[in-house]
């Protein structure tokens, strides 16, 4: 039984039991009284102090109850309900001989942060709409809320905009799927052979749609002024340098840079987030900014002219010219932008959110402004899992490795962080990079059991942290992924690490 505040999620439960149970579960409108035997999710006499996430659940041999002051709660309330059933619940079958029975419980339950993120780099490889709409039921079950979206990166375009189609049409496409992986890694071929893909817009909304129904928000990101090879791959005209633009399949920086001497790359830029920002209602649009070659801007005459008109002392305040410049487009839309750590470099737009990868947390904080934390050291799912080597997949040598002990004693707000500045620290994100991960098998091995991690270090406070009692409950989620037909590494639950607390 569900009030107007469930939403969608009295279906999305009724959906899961019957495919896993068998039952027909009928959902009724809850008019007040508490059924026996039901199942209720209701916002009637919710506890408003449990926030827009929070949620009560009572498991009573008469029935159960969900109350949440908002929608959200109800989803994560559903949620732990389906973890105290058997893990077969998330069977995509249905499972026969297995008790339905879940243990009596009274749960108060809340969130540590609002921003509980996950990136998925779909630029280097590319995923489907379906394989990406998997990654968000994956998200949900661990109440992760914030599906960053990395869209464009030197490798591949990979959204529809119809004033410029040769975006897509040149930038989605590549002759092979490269960094050294056999043809056979991956499927994301078309007609004639050319390793790629984007999203259609009419995709985007499908998918926006979609994670909304999962209480997920969706961050676009729109990489610039570097890792910008595939966009000027189509339009070299918004280069310093004209190109030709041909991406390099390997992993590293490349000189993919806009040219902001010219009026027209901010038109182009300006045309481009008219059609991105309204597919996407989440208030946070991210600009990317990180890793921007300065070699290029140096060598440019048109750059140098325009930094001695404007009074740009180097190339860095020249980035933090191009993007206050970009910050005001965004605004203009009525959103808030986000940028890489390198965004502060020369200085901070007004009200530019940081995304702390290599540092700048702290200040951005200090100043007021927003901050989402995922630091390499602890939130980068593109590093290799375990330090021997030899018996993992391919994976990033540049920095790691991350351990599922190491991202379990991760703490967003650092230690000798003033209690004011701690408001502004909006959360966590893991970031799966792709340019080791060709296909949704391994994207899968690269996030399980480390979002399990993540998801309790963004959800629950430092204070519940407990590794023993975590590798204890890993054991039935790994039954869980077995049920769904989800890759993991099997190893780190197998034979646990070292307790990072000890
Ligand atoms: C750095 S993190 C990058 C990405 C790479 C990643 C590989 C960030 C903002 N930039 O372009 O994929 O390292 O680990």
């Amino acid at each position: 039984m569900a009030d107007a505040a469930a939403g969608d999620t009295a279906a999305y439960l009724a959906e899961q039991l019957a495919k896993s149970t068998g039952y027909k579960i009928k959902v009724h409108k809850f008019e007040g009284a508490v059924t026996k035997g039901a199942i209720v999710l209701t916002s009637q006499d919710a506890d408003a102090t449990l926030g827009k996430e929070g949620y009560s659940l009572s498991v009573k041999p008469e029935g159960v109850v969900i109350r949440a002051p908002h929608s959200a709660g109800l989803f994560y309330g559903v949620q732990t309900l389906l973890q105290l059933l058997p893990p077969e619940v998330y069977s995509t079958n249905v499972v026969a001989g297995v008790p339905w029975v879940a243990p009596c419980v009274e749960i108060r339950d809340w969130p540590r942060f609002q921003w509980r993120g996950f990136m998925l780099d779909v630029s280097r490889h590319f995923f489907s709409k379906a394989e990406v709409e998997k990654v968000l039921d994956l998200m949900a079950i661990h109440k992760l809320n914030t599906f960053h979206w990395h869209l464009v990166d030197d490798q591949g375009w990979r959204i529809e905009i119809k004033k410029y189609p040769k975006l897509t049409e040149i930038g989605a496409w590549r002759p092979s799927v490269g960094f050294d992986f056999p043809s056979n890694s991956t499927t994301a071929y078309d007609e004639s052979g050319r390793y790629g893909g984007y999203y259609t817009q009419d995709d985007i909304r499908e998918v926006v749609k979609y994670a909304a129904a999962l209480h997920i928000v969706v961050v676009p990101e729109i990489e610039m002024p570097g890792h910008s090879t595939a966009a000027l791959k189509a339009y070299p005209e918004y280069s310093c340098t004209g190109g030709p633009f041909e991406p390099q399949l390997t992993g590293g920086i490349f000189d993919g840079i806009y040219d902001p001497a010219k009026e027209q790359t901010f038109q182009f830029l300006d045309d481009v987030l008219g059609e991105v920002i309204p597919l996407f209602p989440y208030k946070y649009i991210h600009i990317g900014g990180d890793e921007v070659p300065k070699d290029t801007w140096k060598k440019s005459q048109d750059c140098q002219d325009l930094m001695k008109r404007e009074g740009l002392k180097n190339e860095e305040e020249l980035q933090s010219w191009f993007t206050r410049r970009i910050e005001k487009i965004v605004t203009a839309h009525g959103r808030r932008m986000i940028g890489w750590s390198e965004i502060l470099q020369g200085g901070l737009a007004e009200n530019a959110a940081v995304m702390d990868w290599i540092g700048g947390g702290k200040e951005a904080a200090s100043t007021g402004h927003n901050v989402v934390m995922t630091p390499t050291d602890y939130c980068y799912f593109d590093f290799y899992q375990s330090s021997t080597l030899v018996a993992e997949p391919k994976a990033a040598t540049w920095h790691g490795p991350l351990t599922l002990s190491k991202l379990y004693s991760y703490d967003p707000v650092p230690k000798d962080f003033p209690p004011e500045w701690v408001p502004h620290i909006l959360g966590t994100q893991g970031n799966l990079w792709t340019e080791w991960v060709p296909n949704l098998n391994q994207a899968e091995y690269m996030m399980f059991p480390r979002a399990c991690a993540l998801a309790e270090v963004g959800w629950s406070p430092q204070s519940a942290r407990n590794w023993d009692d975590f590798m204890r409950r890993l054991q039935v989620q790994a039954k869980r992924f077995d049920s769904m037909g989800v890759n993991y590494r099997h190893t780190a639950i197998d034979t646990p690490e070292a307790d990072p607390f000890r």
